[in-house]
């Protein structure tokens, strides 16, 4: 484990780099360093060729309360959107290329469930509570529940969490199709490496194109991402991996991916 930041550790196993929320005496509250750290900790993942999938997870019973209310009860509106790391957290993991695992457990509310829900695949441990109760403190979600939770659930049932504030169990969210997989709470980061491994294991152009073309969906019209997907396919098609993976399913061997 790096001690290189205050409220955050990172590790890398083998080709995986995970990040741990460290704050647990405040239930891993999300400060502006502790924000600035998890940004921080993404885009040196993002740069290290030898890390191929991220996960996010935490220290402690619980993966994070949300945004730190003291040090949000302080803020301005104008120091909440120009200065505060609050403003472009969103855009800052939106431009992580590979992909990144949230395994979350405990209590998983607010600004923490919507770090979870910008990930690209979520495994929770049978404890997790989740939740958006902003609106118990008079506010709304801020970093994305409002948008991810209604394309996931659709209007009705993110209407009822959000305006309700309530939280659900991991077996609802699982349900509901916000989590991919429930786990018990001493399995869960072998569970969420195992899945990283596998994909680590897989061409990493294809791994990156995979997920640009599946949050493109999410931006775009179905001709529209049916056109991009067809792109990235064309580019892989060309690419030194693609040949591989092809010559190796044809020689019946496994392929030697160089990420080209
Ligand atoms: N902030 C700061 N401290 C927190 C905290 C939080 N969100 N949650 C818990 N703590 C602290 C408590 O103050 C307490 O510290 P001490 O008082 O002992 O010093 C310690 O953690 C233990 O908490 P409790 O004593 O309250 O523990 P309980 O088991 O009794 O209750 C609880 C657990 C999770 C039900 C409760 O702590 C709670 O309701 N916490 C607040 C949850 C919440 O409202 N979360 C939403 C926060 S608003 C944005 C991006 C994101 C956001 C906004 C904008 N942009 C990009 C613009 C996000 C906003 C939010 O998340």
């Amino acid at each position: 484990m790096s001690l290189q930041y205050q409220n955050i550790l990172i590790e890398r196993k083998e080709n995986v780099g995970i990040i741990y929320l460290n704050r647990p005496r405040v239930l891993n509250a999300l400060n502006r360093n502790t924000v600035d750290e998890i940004m921080n900790a993404m885009k040196d993942f993002n740069n290290d060729e030898n890390v191929r999938v991220i996960i996010i997870t935490s220290n402690g019973d619980n993966f994070s309360a949300g945004a730190d209310i003291k040090e949000m009860s302080q803020l301005s509106s104008i120091d909440a959107e120009e200065k505060s790391p609050l403003a472009n957290w969103d855009i800052a993991i939106n431009s992580v290329k590979k992909p990144v695992i949230a395994a979350i457990k405990g209590y998983t509310l607010g600004g923490g469930l919507e770090l979870a829900l910008s990930c690209d695949i979520i495994i929770a441990s049978e404890d997790a509570k989740l939740g958006q109760p902003e609106i118990n403190i008079g506010l709304m979600p801020g970093g994305g529940g409002t948008q991810r939770l209604t394309r996931l659930l659709g209007k009705h049932k993110a209407m009822e969490l959000i305006l309700t504030g309530k939280m659900i169990d991991a077996k609802e969210a699982e349900k509901l199709g916000i989590v991919n997989k429930v786990v018990s709470k001493e399995k869960l980061l072998d569970e969420a490496i195992e899945l990283a491994k596998e994909i680590a294991k897989k061409a990493p152009l294809a791994v990156k194109y995979v997920k640009e073309a599946i949050l493109f969906t999410l931006e775009s019209n179905l001709q529209e991402g049916l056109r991009y997907e067809r792109k990235l396919f064309y580019l892989l098609l060309g690419s030194e991996d693609g040949k591989e993976g092809m010559r190796a399913f044809i020689e019946k061997r496994e392929p030697k991916y160089k990420g080209k």
